[in-house]
């Protein structure tokens, strides 16, 4: 099977360079009984798609590649498409005040209504996924321009989320059938990165309290995903973290989901925050992975982005500091941004986290420079949940 997605490929992506931005493993699909090629596109629903995409495009320096809306024949929303590297993302906003983009809108607030996927087989993954009780949303269906066929289906997850499948293998378009190109009218900088980040490396979700193990569930039976390492279980999450967390990967780790609960503590859990405020179940934070977090983060900053804050006691403890033994550049560099490090057997990785990026204290982004490390930075989480905590206190949801 192609270990490269479509947008990996247009992205010139080799598979080394992928691997060492989002941590792959060795596998055999031969016995996959859900093959999946790895992402492809995570699809928004926004109050405001015209002004998202600019945002999109200025902030987070994504080019604008397609785009459908009233003038293309769809009247019933705006759908622009952005790229960055190998991260796709749809934007998606009701012109019509009908739209289904509207209803999910007014109840979720600005957030994810599809982690699309790359399959090579819409047909087999739909016939597993069926034969193993999942709720099929949409059939498998073909359908045609002048740039090919795609075929596709989808599948439901958690909360109003879903799985569109797509096998784009005979089709050559700028994004789907009914999408025309288009071209970003905004000029980068000329001291600007070329790009802020090149591909996804996990989706994170949120579930109801409880719920946790019957999402690992579904992903194992439904999609042949396996468990990683990596978890919060209740030793961690009665003392800080106020959640559990699993997560489950594709077979060669392309497609990483943590899977998180709130646990029930003696406050309210930023899991919690969230479930009120978009009104249950969904897709919490996206890891856009970089290979340089310290351009990025300044980038980003300068343009207005606001990111979690570190204590100064962070870089300054004698314990994680022998932990994390030397890296790239000096902990100052690190400590001057609010960049966390952790290292585990594997190496290292580099991370940070925006505040939410909408109007709700619910989606929010990550960035991840990886070296080495396959982990989620599993040393940081009671830093990362603190300061988590201090922003959910200074919004009055504790
Ligand atoms: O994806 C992860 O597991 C890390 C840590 O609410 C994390 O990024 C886990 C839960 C959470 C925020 C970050
Ligand atoms: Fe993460």
């Amino acid at each position: 099977m192609d270990i490269l997605t479509d947008s990996e490929k247009l992205a010139d992506l080799d598979a080394a360079a992928l691997r060492r931005l989002v941590g792959l493993v060795e596998h055999d699909d031969s016995a996959d009984p859900f093959p999946v090629t790895g992402w492809d596109a995570v699809v928004w629903a926004v109050g405001n798609a015209t002004q998202a995409a600019q945002l999109y495009q200025v902030v987070y320096g994504m080019e604008l590649v397609a785009y459908s809306g009233p003038e293309t024949g769809n009247r019933d929303h705006h759908s622009y498409v952005l790229r960055s590297g190998a991260v796709r993302f749809e934007l998606r906003g009701a012109v019509d005040p009908d739209s289904p983009v509207a209803d999910h809108h007014r109840r979720h607030g600005d957030g994810i209504v599809d982690i699309a996927l790359e399959v090579p087989d819409v047909d087999r993954c739909i016939a597993h996924a069926r034969a193993q009780g999942a709720t099929v949303l949409v059939e498998p269906h073909d359908t045609t321009d002048e740039h090919g066929t795609v075929r596709s289906a989808a599948i439901a997850t958690y909360g109003d989320t879903r799985h569109t499948l797509v096998d784009r293998s005979r089709y050559t378009g700028p994004y789907l059938p009914g999408h025309v190109a288009r071209s970003s009218s905004v000029d980068r900088p000329a001291d600007a990165p070329r790009r802020l980040f090149q591909a996804l490396d996990h989706v994170v979700g949120n579930v109801e309290y409880g719920r946790m193990d019957s999402w690992v569930d579904f992903y194992h039976r439904i999609m042949g995903f396996t468990n990683m390492a990596e978890f919060i279980g209740d030793d961690i999450a009665t003392d800080y973290s106020a959640l559990m967390s699993k997560v489950v990967a594709s077979g060669n780790h392309r497609v990483k989901f943590p899977l998180n609960e709130p646990s029930p503590g003696r406050r309210k859990s930023q899991i919690d925050e969230y479930l009120d405020f978009h009104r249950g179940p969904g897709a919490q934070h996206l890891a856009l992975a970089t290979n340089d977090i310290l351009t990025t983060v300044d980038v980003l900053r300068s343009r207005g982005v606001e990111f979690l804050d570190t204590p100064d006691a962070y870089y300054s403890d004698p314990e994680l500091r022998a932990r994390i033994g030397s890296v790239r550049v000096p902990i100052a560099e690190l400590a001057s941004r609010g960049i966390l490090v952790d290292r585990d057997e594997d190496g290292y990785l580099l991370q940070i986290f925006t505040k939410p990026v909408g109007d709700r204290p619910t989606v929010f982004f990550e960035f991840i420079e990886r070296h080495g490390s396959l982990g989620f930075g599993k040393g940081n989480f009671k830093a990362l949940f603190e300061a988590i905590e201090r922003e959910q206190e200074r919004r009055g949801n504790v």
